[in-house]
């Protein structure tokens, strides 16, 4: 390695690989964060049941519900606050709706509600950040687990993805341009 020999550039290329480094950590240390703001919960419409009748989700949170059963389905709400309509059975339809208000939400199917297809929606209290609401909510409902594994990360999260996928790509360049300029002296 060619150490020690002057040149006016090589510090200029260190100080932008030490700032795409604390890019690096300051998206890894703030990721969680923003994850955690618009977090997405999908509830299955079965015939005739909903997979994950009472769930508990945090503030902003966005239920989906999606049709996985043969039979028509609708997600409607009590108080009148959503009502998908009908949604045909075998089309895979989707309906969405987003949770800001902590409170309990009952929910009911148009068709099945005398079979007892109904759900609730429980938004917990969680004025605080990230991770450590997320285990406080896991302990007062045995159904939060499920919040873990279900649904996709939400827009602002692809979003880390994708500013991340691009500072490791400087850095890599970056690092690539370094070890070229030291292999060639
Ligand atoms: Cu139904």
């Amino acid at each position: 390695m060619g150490k020690g020999r002057p040149d006016k550039e090589e510090p200029q290329m260190r100080r932008l690989l030490q700032l795409a480094t604390l890019s690096l950590v300051a998206l890894l240390f703030f990721a969680p964060a923003a994850w955690s703001q618009g977090q997405e919960v999908t509830v299955r419409m079965e015939d005739n049941f909903f997979d994950q009748a009472n769930i508990t989700v945090e503030p902003g949170t966005t239920v989906t519900w999606v049709q996985s059963g043969n039979n028509p389905h609708t997600t409607t709400s009590y108080d009148g606050l959503w009502d998908s309509g009908m949604i045909e059975g075998g089309s895979g339809g989707t309906f969405s709706y987003t949770f800001e208000e902590p409170g309990r939400y009952d929910y009911f199917c148009i068709p099945h509600e005398s079979m007892g297809m109904i759900g609730s929606v429980t938004v917990s209290d969680a004025t605080a950040t990230a991770s450590p609401t997320a285990t406080a909510t896991a302990a007062a409902s045995p159904t939060a687990t499920a919040l873990a594994d279900t649904g996709g990360p939400p827009v602002s999260s692809l979003l880390i993805a994708l500013v991340a996928t691009l500072a490791l790509a400087v850095y890599g360049v970056i690092a690539l341009t370094l070890l070229r300029r030291h292999s060639t002296s």
